[in-house]
């Protein structure tokens, strides 16, 4: 059976998806398509060759009968309201990062997708199924750089448009690593600090750019990570784990070795689009292997969401404090323990 999406948002990621389960991943093919922009929607379909219908309102798809699965690519703000109607509908959801742009809104997710009584949701936080990070995840639990101790990360876009403000930085860019590094630590967070150094030439008025993020978690790992979303030369995702006995960093994406006019160089990529497109094509060939099979969603859970939110709700707090705040999570509920 294929197993046939709706998909509301067209934008950037939602084109990508919506190729990508079209041209690249097995077993799933998308039949309807939703944004406040329908002429946009519309237009995105000829461009990629597809039949399906586009609707104004993302409801509209969640409710069609023909409709088995929703991939939510809209606004952040639009992610509580659409993940909700869909656990409502009982139709799985692959819900782009982040869950929802508040723990509160998060928390409103987590207790339906429990009342519901059967996990409903992934969260598209895909790093996890980058080969880089898995590698990097090996490598701290088998041990071969002794006891965890520190992690240096910086997470760099060339440039962000006007809309974008100070809290983005937490809320939509650090939360990957939110989520990531709890992933890599098997571990949460304990405390934040936000630290603003000089200010770029290169942001707008609405953004502080860069900013340091400082965390202890709850075994004594200490993690700084650097957010500059408009760093100017590049994508730039850094990670690197400091043990008792050694240290490993996340492999740079393959490149080839220039000689020309002198030098020896390497590209560096520009967006985020290249720099995990395996790891995107991955995660959502999970989510429609996991929703086919019947049994229990395996990615980034609405817990996992939370969690993540969590934290970013403290980064918020700690960004306007300066101070080092505690990050408060209640315990995971025995529904998101892994099997
Ligand atoms: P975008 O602005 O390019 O696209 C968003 C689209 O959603 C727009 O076409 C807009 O008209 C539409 N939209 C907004 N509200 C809507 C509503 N109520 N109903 C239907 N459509 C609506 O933004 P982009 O970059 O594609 O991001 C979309 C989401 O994906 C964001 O939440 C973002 O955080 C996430 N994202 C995740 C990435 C990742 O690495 N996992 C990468 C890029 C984006
Ligand atoms: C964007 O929404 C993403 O999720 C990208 O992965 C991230 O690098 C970028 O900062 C966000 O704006």
């Amino acid at each position: 059976m294929t197993l046939k999406i709706g998909v509301i948002g067209t934008g950037a990621i939602g084109q990508e998806h919506i190729r990508r389960c079209e041209n690249v991943l097995q077993g799933a093919k998308v039949v309807a398509v939703s944004d406040i922009n329908v002429e946009g929607a519309r237009t995105t379909l000829q461009h990629l060759n597809i039949d399906a219908e586009s609707y104004a309102d993302g409801h509209h798809v969640i409710q069609l009968p023909e409709v088995d699965a929703i991939i939510v690519t809209s606004w952040d703000q639009t992610h509580e309201e659409f993940t909700l109607a869909a656990i409502e509908a009982g139709k799985p959801v692959f819900c782009e990062k982040p869950l929802g742009i508040s723990a509160e809104g998060c928390r409103h997710v987590v207790n339906a997708e429990i009342k519901h009584g059967k996990r409903l949701v992934q969260v598209g936080f895909m790093r996890p199924y980058d080969t880089g990070y898995r590698a990097l995840k090996k490598i701290i639990t088998d041990g071969s750089i002794g006891e965890l101790l520190m992690l240096h990360c910086a997470h760099r876009n060339p440039t962000v448009p006007e809309s974008y403000t100070t809290d983005m930085a937490i809320t939509n860019t650090l939360i990957h690593e939110l989520d990531v590094l709890r992933w890599l630590t098997n571990d949460e967070y304990k405390t934040v600090q936000v630290i603003f150094p000089r200010v770029t030439s290169k942001s707008h008025s609405r953004l502080k750019d860069p900013q340091i993020v400082l965390f202890e978690m709850q075994k004594g790992v200490r993690i700084d990570v650097e957010i500059f979303v408009n760093c100017s030369y590049g994508y730039d995702i850094q990670c690197e784990v400091v043990g008792e006995t050694g240290t490993a960093k996340l492999p740079e994406p393959a490149s080839v070795q220039l000689r020309s006019e002198a030098k020896i160089y390497t590209t560096i990529q520009t967006n985020w689009k290249d720099r995990f497109t395996a790891a995107y094509d991955i995660e959502l060939q999970t989510f429609i292997n996991d929703v086919k099979a019947g049994g229990e969603l395996t990615g980034p859970s609405a817990w996992d969401g939370f969690a993540a939110s969590v934290a970013a709700d403290t980064c918020l707090k700690a960004q306007k404090s300066g101070a080092i705040e505690p990050v408060e999570i209640s315990q995971c509920p025995a529904f998101y323990a892994k099997k």
